[in-house]
């Protein structure tokens, strides 16, 4: 089994003491960390997957995402470069009733790595937040928004709607997650929609 097969099982499997380990012998054998990254993410399809069919359960659900996370710390040096300029403020959160995170972490790392400074709000925040932490940031320049439930995809349209409806203004909001489309994206009043971090992080320098 190579390396980055191993990392891949160790994910599946939610082996959160050996993950790092094996993260770091993977990028010491010459692997790319964006291939090691891939191989995570497949990995989480695989778990995604496996609960679908009843094979698993919230329980290995949960310690499978902790595996990922603690593999994403370690690569997180090698995915993210060097911004030269500062872009602005980047508003990030998953929406109300939503706790995946590790999709908006990921999405966070890399449009901090173009160079925004990211206010990061974590999972399940409520409209009334992120409408507060636009009015008490008046220079932000990006509004992230994510979601990964189809039942959490109202509460994406209720936070576009407030945050349009607050008369807030100056930024754009950018949303996106497994189930988000870009015709979704369109019809809530969004800016814009990208499909993984990396195109959230190309799509941000073109907003702003
Ligand atoms: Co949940 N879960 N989960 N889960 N979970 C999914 C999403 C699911 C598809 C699994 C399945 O059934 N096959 C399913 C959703 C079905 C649906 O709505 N269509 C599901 C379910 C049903 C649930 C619960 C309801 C289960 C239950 O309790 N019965 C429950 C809900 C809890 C809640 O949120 N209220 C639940 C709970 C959990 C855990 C807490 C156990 C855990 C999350 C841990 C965590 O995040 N810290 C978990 C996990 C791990 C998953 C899967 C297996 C993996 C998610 C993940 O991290 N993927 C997932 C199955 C799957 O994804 N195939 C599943 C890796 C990650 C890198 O990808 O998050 O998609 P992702 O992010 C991508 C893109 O989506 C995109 O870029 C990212 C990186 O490229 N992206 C953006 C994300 N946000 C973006 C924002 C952007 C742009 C792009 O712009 C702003």
């Amino acid at each position: 089994m190579s390396k980055i097969q191993e990392v891949k099982a160790a994910v599946e499997t939610g082996k959160t003491k050996l993950i790092a380990g094996l993260v770091q012998e993977a990028l010491d054998a010459g692997h790319q960390a964006n291939d090691i990254l891939a191989a995570m993410i497949d990995a989480m399809s695989t778990v995604g997957d496996k609960f679908s069919s009843g094979e698993i359960f919230v329980p290995e659900m949960l310690i499978a995402g902790k595996a990922m996370q603690k593999g994403v710390d370690v690569l997180k040096p090698h995915l993210a470069g060097e911004a030269a300029v500062s872009l602005g403020k980047c508003i990030i959160g998953t929406v109300a009733g939503d706790l995946h995170d590790i999709g908006k972490n990921l999405v966070a790392l890399m449009i901090e790595s173009v160079g925004f400074d990211v206010i990061d709000l974590g999972v399940d925040v409520s409209v009334a937040k992120f409408v507060d932490t636009i009015r008490a940031n008046p220079d932000v320049k990006v509004v992230a928004l994510s979601a990964l439930l189809t039942t959490t995809m109202p509460a994406m349209k209720d936070t576009v709607a407030a945050i349009r409806d607050s008369g807030l203004s100056g930024f754009k909001i950018i949303v996106g997650g497994a189930p988000i489309t870009q015709e979704f994206a369109d019809a809530i009043g969004a800016d814009a929609y990208a499909r993984d971090a990396g195109g959230a992080a190309a799509k941000v320098k073109t907003l702003v």
